[in-house]
């Protein structure tokens, strides 16, 4: 049986509001990740991550807005397939939140599931704007969904702080199997890339490793555990050693094939809800298997009853990743409908930002992706860069179809990882009119060009 939450917010269970009215302060906000590390930063209602917002399926709600800061703002509600005038995106025509303004937001949430709201606001080259700031919470739609028997659950956003600017491309995607890589170039680009984004400094949700409390477990409980990657910068990997995570949801969305595996992925943006049993007493670190980015404060403890000791990490084996493993057999044939996008990189140099083209062209693509409604589309997406990129369609949902050169079907979500010169194709069907924003979650990659408008005929 599920136990009560906490009558107090703690680092795992962070203020959590609930009903058809909501409030979102926009301001700054101190963060304190541990005792002597403290990140100035901007946040709803005074706290980063915001609070987690529940709401029930089909019953409307408004969000007001409030923005106490000198920047026009707007919030994305991630995963909701709602209208575009309340969707949060400047592309999709969604009105701004002025600067020292208010705005209210009126829906009817829908899907059930892990979804979040966050910042929309572009960055370009202000690492203190849009998603590098600590404007991202939890947003929980309820239904009639049962996530099975669990004794405890934990809403744990993954983070990084104080972002800065690199010339070295630093991350770990390669970790992961990634199958062939059909778009890989014959002749490679050997133009000097220009700027990445990178961090030092991470948490989840608000504190660093051993920066706050542990998630203190009983030997033979069931912990929910509802994962969120709320970087604007980094594909991550998380692994409790000794421990299995059983996959129920991807996205908010329940799995046809829950399957264990030892170390999850999550790209920017990207949910898994994952139920680990705790069969093996002692105190250990949950956490990025990549010891600079752990030991930077991307870990939490788990501490069984009972058990007084330094928290243990062992090496976890090898990410790979792989979504398919969470699917079925294709049964449907492919849609007949088809859009292909190809997604490069134009390298700048050094101290430059990179830009990207959809289809050999920069944004915005004017009438290249026209939609028409009730039909299902294959739309496959071609990555020839030489980075794994985590791939956001607003206002809809796809179900992957083909990914590492394998065919699935039945994995239902609104954010992708394409691998590093891989394919992926994804269906769905066109049934939200309005302008919606397709685009990659990484923030810079989407404000130098990473992003395509798909409208309705
Ligand atoms: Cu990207």
């Amino acid at each position: 049986m599920p136990m009560p939450m906490p009558a107090f917010p703690t680092t795992a269970n962070p203020a959590e509001l609930s009903g058809t009215e909501f409030t979102l302060q926009i301001a700054p906000v101190t963060v304190e990740l541990a005792p002597n590390r403290i990140v100035s930063t901007i946040g709803y209602n005074g706290i980063s991550p915001g609070p987690r917002l529940r709401m029930k399926e089909g019953v409307p709600v408004t969000v007001n807005v409030v923005n106490d800061t000198d920047v026009p703002e707007y919030v994305h509600f991630h995963g909701l397939l709602i209208p575009s005038d309340v969707d949060g995106s400047e592309e999709e025509g969604t009105p701004v939140v002025p600067a020292r303004g208010k705005r209210s937001y009126r829906f009817t949430p829908s899907p059930t599931g892990t979804r979040w709201y966050h910042t929309h606001t572009m960055s370009m080259d202000d690492l203190h704007r849009g998603s590098y700031t600590g404007m991202f919470g939890f947003l929980i739609v309820e239904g009639a969904n049962n996530p099975g028997n669990f004794d405890q659950e934990y809403y744990l956003a993954l983070r990084d702080w104080e972002p800065y600017f690199t010339n070295q491309l630093m991350d770990n995607d390669d970790l992961d199997a990634t199958g062939p890589k059909p778009e890989k170039p014959a002749v490679l680009d050997t133009r000097p890339p220009g700027m990445e984004v990178t961090a030092d400094v991470f948490s989840i949700n608000d504190k660093a490793l051993g920066g706050g409390e542990p998630i203190r477990v009983r030997l033979g409980e069931r912990v929910l555990f509802h994962f969120l990657n709320a970087s604007a910068i980094e594909n991550r990997h998380i692994a409790l050693p000794g421990h299995k995570f059983n996959v129920v949801a991807l996205d908010g969305n329940p799995v046809p094939t829950s399957a264990a595996v030892d170390v999850l992925m999550l790209g920017p943006g990207e949910r898994i809800d994952a139920l680990v049993t705790m069969d093996r007493s002692g105190v250990w670190i949950m956490g990025a298997p990549e010891d600079p980015v752990r030991e930077g404060g991307l870990g939490i403890v788990i501490e069984y009853a009972n058990q007084r000791r330094t928290p243990q990490w062992t090496p976890a084996p090898p990410p790979s990743w792989d979504y398919t493993r969470f699917g079925k057999p294709p049964s449907h044939p492919a849609p007949a409908e088809k859009i292909d996008m190809v997604f490069e990189k134009i390298p700048r140099g050094a101290g430059k930002f990179n830009s990207f083209t959809v289809n050999g062209k920069p944004y915005p693509h004017d009438q290249e992706f026209v939609l028409k409604q009730g039909t299902r589309y294959r739309l496959t997406l071609h990555n020839r860069t030489d980075d794994a990129h985590p791939m956001h369609l607003h206002r809809h949902q796809f179900e992957i179809a083909e990914i590492y050169g394998k065919a699935t079907s039945g994995i239902i979500k609104d954010t992708l990882v394409v691998p590093t010169y891989g394919r992926a194709s994804v269906d769905f069907t066109a049934d939200q009119p309005g302008l919606t924003l397709f685009h990659c979650h990484i923030q810079h990659h989407m404000d130098y060009g990473f992003k395509a408008l798909l409208r309705y005929a």
